[in-house]
């Protein structure tokens, strides 16, 4: 006769049994930075939609949207240790953690952003895809990010010589510093959501990034000059816990994929759209958009950046040469 303990394990156990047949639901927590209104918000609300459509609801994802789950870098190494299971991430704060991925950190390495999404489906991005995939951080869609740029209270950027003396906010990343470095700027990495604060008290002189993220967060307000420098170029992804993602049956993960290709798809036609509305947003605001003439002296000033970063991983040098060479 079965004690009113085994009947509870077993009914337990053949419960689970069942949900293990219907395959077990998995509730995925994902970490987004941006917030509404912005592209990359409604391509993370799309891509939660598409998993739970697709998966017939075995996979739902809930996401958590303006940075509530904490900063990048934080949310990055939250992702490596399983307690934040998706995100949609800049390449540029995962360049420390994978060393493969610093390739599409590196100043001016892409032309524009046609030729960082062919590079980026060539044998470079499988490179870097499975580099990040080995460190935890799975990517399994890419979305624009469209070209950063520099902005500042003090006058527009026309040389780096402009940048000289100013203190410019960057993502965390050593090559980021090292760029402003090398043209005589003070680089300094800081928190996405702390950049307003320091820019309305002076804390840093100017920041860069593209201009739906530059209108999103309020930076035109305390910045009176964008200046069209596009010395940055790197896409973002939709990222997985790479053994959360491998837990899934082939059909799952097909399914999690399609969703995560199609919201980038919908992102993608969402940053066309928003770059222009941006830009006129900001104008109307007052903010002075300044062209730069003459891009070539901002790259030349570079060449320690590169040779720093050969210099420290000579095994990345056949990736740069593979972007550079890419059509
Ligand atoms: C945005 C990017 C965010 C974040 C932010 C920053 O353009 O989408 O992921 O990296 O820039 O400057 O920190």
């Amino acid at each position: 006769m079965l004690n009113s303990i085994s009947k509870t394990v077993l009914g337990t156990a053949t419960a689970l049994a069942l949900t293990a047949t219907a395959g077990l639901a998995e509730d995925w927590r994902a970490w987004n930075i941006h917030v509404d209104g912005h592209p990359n918000t409604a391509a993370m609300d799309r891509f939660a939609e598409l998993v739970a459509e697709r998966t017939g609801g075995e996979v739902t994802v809930e996401v958590f949207h303006g940075g509530v789950l904490g900063s990048q870098p934080d949310a990055l190494e939250q992702v490596q240790l399983g307690a934040i299971d998706v995100g949609n991430f800049n390449l540029g704060p995962i360049g420390p953690l994978v060393k493969e991925a610093n390739l599409v950190s590196l100043p001016f390495i892409f032309r524009d952003v046609p030729h960082m999404f062919r590079v980026l489906d060539g044998p470079a991005g499988d490179k870097i895809g499975a580099a990040m995939g080995d460190a935890g951080i799975l990517p399994i869609a890419w979305f624009d990010a469209g070209a950063r740029s520099f902005y500042n209270n003090t006058g527009p950027i026309n040389t780096p010589d402009d940048v000289a003396g100013m203190k410019i906010r960057v993502m965390n990343n050593d090559l980021f510093t090292g760029m402003v470095n090398a043209m005589g700027g003070n680089g300094t990495p800081m928190a996405f959501a702390e950049v307003y604060q320091a820019l309305s008290t002076g804390v840093v002189d100017g920041a860069e990034n593209n201009l739906p993220s530059f209108e999103s967060v309020g930076h035109f307000e305390v910045s009176g000059y964008y200046s069209l420098s596009e010395h940055l170029i790197i896409p973002e992804c939709v990222c997985v816990n790479t053994a959360k993602f491998n837990a899934l049956s082939a059909e799952m993960q097909e399914a999690v994929v399609s969703a995560a290709v199609d919201a980038a798809d919908y992102q993608r036609e969402l940053w066309a759209a928003q770059t222009d509305a941006s830009k006129a947003a900001v104008e109307a605001a007052g903010v002075k958009i300044n062209m730069i003439a003459d891009k070539t002296p901002f790259q030349d000033a570079m060449a320690p950046v590169y040779a720093d970063y050969l210099a420290a991983n000579p095994d990345m040098a056949e990736l740069v040469e593979l972007a550079q060479s890419t059509e």
